[in-house]
């Protein structure tokens, strides 16, 4: 066989197996259908995802506070006539939308937003679910699921019929990042806690994170931190990390999960969509991993400029484990660029991507785009091997994207 025809069959072979390969979505702020309106889906939903709704901003020609007074119909249909129809839809948020109707049977070139809101009217929360989930190859969807949310604490407390679909995570922001505001809530809701950060308070804020992480039978737990966080540094926050949180999660042997670079609200007329990104001294996660090797740190950064440094320490700490294309870097130029990266300096420990979907259809798209580019990027580095002689077989090509696709975060858990 010539080498050219050697090359096609092994492309062949790597896009196969990466196509059927099941998914387990890492991170997603999707809920199980039995969260009600917290799971969001259709058209509407995902017209106005933020990431679109910052795109449409770009266009628009009306103050903030009239299209926050819209109908979410309204606000869809202001966005569809700017981005898709005024505009072609190139961005990866756009073209999203369209490869997300394509797969589900809808004509898009027909351009009908009328015709395509009828179709969605009929879908039901359940049967929907697994299909979105059937065309995204996606097996299981781990959750944000927040506490501190006043929508969903309630279904937690009042419990729920559980969905082997979906898994649990539970995200501490407001505990670690709002304290002011937050310990008044814990002691509303029984928490012996002050404001002053007492031996008492953190006693009772690992008892909080005890009882909620059992509740909620969460893998891990998660925060999202500014750039300029520093560790060690005499904060409240800190405090409760040391205190509470590490020690918490040594206790439970739970990941603590860290999204380093978001800086909240630059422009908060844009609500959720305002929030901007900045480079993070990844200092302060080296004397994390250093300082603790019982912690496990799961970490995806958001500056692009980060992504280096961070493959490199994780080359220095095994109880860190680098996962996904995060929000900004969820484009196909810089998806590829991270996953190359990362297999040349860290090989296959590490969890390439996850969805980050806050609409349930958005899996569709946000997980064919990205096995697109894993596939490219693979089929480069077999060819690279084979080059040298080594062959590899389809076991071995099947084993490595599992790892890739939730395998070696299973076993950055478990370890
Ligand atoms: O990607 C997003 O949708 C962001 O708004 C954030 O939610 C981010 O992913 C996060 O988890 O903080
Ligand atoms: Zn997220």
């Amino acid at each position: 066989m010539s080498s050219a025809t050697k090359d096609k069959k092994l492309a062949a072979q790597v896009e196969k197996i990466v196509a059927v390969t099941p998914i387990h979505d890492v991170h997603t702020h999707l809920y199980a259908p039995a969260f009600g309106e917290l799971l969001l889906y259709g058209i509407d939903e995902l017209l106005t995802y933020h990431y679109l709704i910052a795109e449409g901003f770009r266009y628009f020609d009306l103050p903030y506070k009239k299209f926050w007074a819209l109908t979410k119909t309204q606000q869809a249909d202001l966005i569809w006539d700017e981005l898709f129809i005024q505009h072609s839809p190139v961005s990866e948020s756009c073209r999203g939308v369209l490869t997300t109707l394509n797969a589900l049977g809808l004509d898009v070139k027909k351009r009908d937003l009328k015709g395509v809101r009828k179709w969605f009217a009929t879908q039901k929360p359940d049967a929907y679910t697994t299909r979105c989930m059937e065309l995204a190859g996606v097996k299981s969807i781990c959750m944000t699921n927040s506490p501190f949310d006043d929508l969903e604490r309630p279904v937690w407390e009042k419990g729920f019929s559980g969905d082997s679909r979906f898994v649990t995570a539970l995200r501490i922001d407001p505990l670690l990042l709002d304290w002011s505001n937050t310990a008044p809530k814990l002691a509303q809701w029984g928490y012996n806690v002050t404001s002053e950060i007492s031996a008492k308070t953190v006693e009772e804020v690992r008892r909080f994170l005890r009882e909620w992480s059992k509740r909620m039978g969460a893998r891990y737990v998660m925060v999202s931190l500014p750039p300029d966080f520093k560790y060690p540094a005499q904060t409240v926050c800190n405090q409760l990390i040391e205190g509470a949180v590490l020690p918490h999660c040594r206790e439970t042997g739970l990941p603590f999960a860290l999204m380093p670079g978001v800086t909240r609200a630059v422009n908060p007329q844009l609500k959720l969509a305002g929030d901007g990104v900045g480079l993070t001294d990844l200092k302060f996660l080296t004397n994390l991993c250093a300082q603790y090797p019982d912690n496990k740190f799961l970490v995806t950064i958001l500056a692009r400029e980060n992504q280096h440094e961070l493959c490199v320490l994780a080359r220095k700490f095994r109880n860190l484990h680098v996962f996904g294309c995060w929000w900004f870097n969820n484009i196909p130029l810089l998806i590829e660029e991270n996953t190359r990266m990362r297999l040349e300096l860290l090989g296959l420990s590490v969890t390439p991507q996850h969805s980050d979907a806050r609409v349930l259809d958005q899996l569709i798209y946000k997980w064919r785009h990205s096995r697109e580019v894993i596939t490219n990027v693979l089929v480069d580095k077999y060819a690279d091997l084979a080059r040298t002689g080594w062959e590899p077989t389809k076991v071995e090509i099947e084993r490595d994207v599992a790892l890739l696709f939730g395998g070696a975060f299973e076993k950055f858990l478990k370890g």
